[in-house]
């Protein structure tokens, strides 16, 4: 029998994965699962993100270092940031039309929302926002008992240390300002933005200055620097493809174990979360097929006429399963890279260099996201966002998925930012938690996607792709 692709396989343990929570929720095996299967997933990831960091240096220190003539690295960076910019406000457009078109939040029942909507006005009161909309059910006679009533509920709430916590989280976030992400970008120390993952970013920048310096040492100082770095790469691709060999089982122990950690014991609760959440899931999700199915192939119709629809999807398959099964873009990148170049026809010198900086920059999936799920819980709360913190959303968000680290759910925790930026609580991204990890997947995707889009718009421009029409499956590289 013909050797199955290895993405087949990934999918065939992702659902095994989904349907052995399903039935050890039933059986009541879920401790077992989360005890003694869930780690093996957890081992997957670090694993793949133990080769992404050491990759993301190596890589942008090559590309950068092989690009040759300090000039035509300035015209680079300033396209592919300029396009990594243009996609994310693109999908953050897109996310706001929908859920304004959509409404999510307004399809839950009056009462809760004007419950919610009240409960929203004494925490304002009590942070001191200011209320934009101009309804004030607070000031309202005929909703005073009802506010009597929530105001217990809510000060006791807001007595919550947890949510305090937030609070504060929020108000320092909220002094931070929008351009703290640009500040953060500089690292104090090397060897601690190595360590933290969540500092991928500055990562990136040292690897971008050690580069461009290595550009403007003489040639006989820097060619062998560059070849060791070119040695060590291909030493950290071959990992990533002995951990891929064994990737069908580590995706059914990762799926097992997110699916059993929500459902627990009792599959009711997970429903009822679900039927709650599904509208608003629904938005998020329609955005997201928006961009990868229509806005992503628009943008390649434009600028990349070789690359055909089908051979776009064909060449990022085994990438896209990836992101969606690990849910991180950074683990992804050593996959993305081996489609752009092997599948996609673009050169190594555009991959090793626009590539990591968009697995952690560029999040169009992620900031589509972040500006549904604020719209939805303002809906929920019965509040109107005025068109200026509608278009605060698109510029916290966009900076929100710059600054986003490429691992899982890194957007559920800069949403942080996004809420606090138009005076919501930060508080309730407790009430979209449930989903999140199942639209991460989704997300994840795009954000994959969207950077092969802008790879291979680079790389036209460079005269560095050459796209050719696999003849048969087995061309495509997937990780075979
Ligand atoms: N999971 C993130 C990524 O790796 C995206 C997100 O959390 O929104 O792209």
């Amino acid at each position: 029998m013909k050797k199955l692709a290895l993405h087949w396989k990934i999918i065939i343990g992702l659902v095994l994965g989904i349907i052995w929570a399903l039935l050890s929720s039933q059986l009541g095996w879920s401790e077992f699962t989360v005890n003694w299967i869930a780690p093996f997933g957890t081992i997957f990831i670090n694993l793949l993100k133990l080769i992404a960091v050491p990759l993301v240096l190596f890589s942008i220190i090559s590309g950068v270092a092989n690009i040759g003539d300090p000039a035509s690295l300035g015209r680079m960076g300033g396209k592919t940031l300029g396009a990594y910019l243009l996609t994310t406000i693109l999908a953050v457009g897109l996310g706001l039309t929908l859920v304004n078109i959509i409404k999510p939040g307004a399809l839950v029942d009056e009462q809760s929302r004007i419950d919610n909507r009240i409960s929203y006005e004494i925490w304002a009161d009590a942070e001191g926002y200011e209320i934009k909309d101009g309804i004030n059910y607070l000031k309202d006679p005929a909703f005073l008992e009802r506010a009597q009533k929530i105001s217990d509920l809510s000060k006791s709430e807001l007595q919550d240390a947890t949510v305090s916590e937030k609070m504060e989280t929020a108000d320092k976030t909220k002094d931070a300002g929008p351009l703290q992400p640009l500040v953060d970008l500089v690292p104090q120390n090397f060897f601690k933005a190595l360590t933290d993952n969540g500092l991928m970013l500055q990562i990136i920048f040292f690897a971008l200055f050690f580069g461009v310096c290595l550009l403007f040492i003489p040639n006989e100082k820097s060619a062998p620097v560059t070849k060791l770095v070119d040695s060590i790469m291909e030493v950290f691709l071959k990992m990533v493809d002995l951990v891929m060999q064994a990737a069908p089982f580590f995706v059914f122990a990762l799926l097992a174990g997110v699916v059993s950690k929500m459902a627990g014991d009792d599959i009711g609760k997970v429903w009822e979360i679900f039927k709650g959440l599904s509208w608003y899931s629904l938005t998020v999700f329609a955005g997201l097929m928006l961009m990868i199915f229509v806005i992503y192939p628009l943008i390649l119709k434009l600028f990349v006429k070789q690359i055909p629809y089908k051979g776009f999807f064909k060449s990022m398959s085994p990438a896209q399963t990836l992101a969606f099964s690990t849910s991180s873009s950074a683990a992804t990148l050593p996959v993305t890279m081996e489609c752009v170049e092997e599948n996609l026809g673009v050169d190594k010198k555009v991959t090793s260099f626009v590539l990591p900086i968009g697995a952690t920059v560029n999040m169009d999936g992620t900031c589509l996201y972040q500006a549904v799920a604020v719209v939805f819980l303002a809906q929920l709360h019965m509040i109107d966002l005025t068109l200026g913190q509608q278009l605060t959303i698109v510029l916290t968000a966009t900076l929100a998925s710059i600054g986003s680290a490429a691992v899982p759910s890194a957007g559920l925790v800069m949403l942080i930012i996004v809420l606090g930026s138009v005076g919501l609580n930060p508080a309730w991204i407790a009430i979209i938690f449930p989903v999140d990890r199942i639209l991460d997947m989704f997300r994840t995707v795009v954000n994959v996607t969207g950077d092969a889009t802008v790879s291979s718009i680079i790389a036209k421009g460079e005269g560095m792709l050459h796209y050719k029409e696999p003849k048969s499956a087995s061309e495509t590289f997937d990780m075979d």
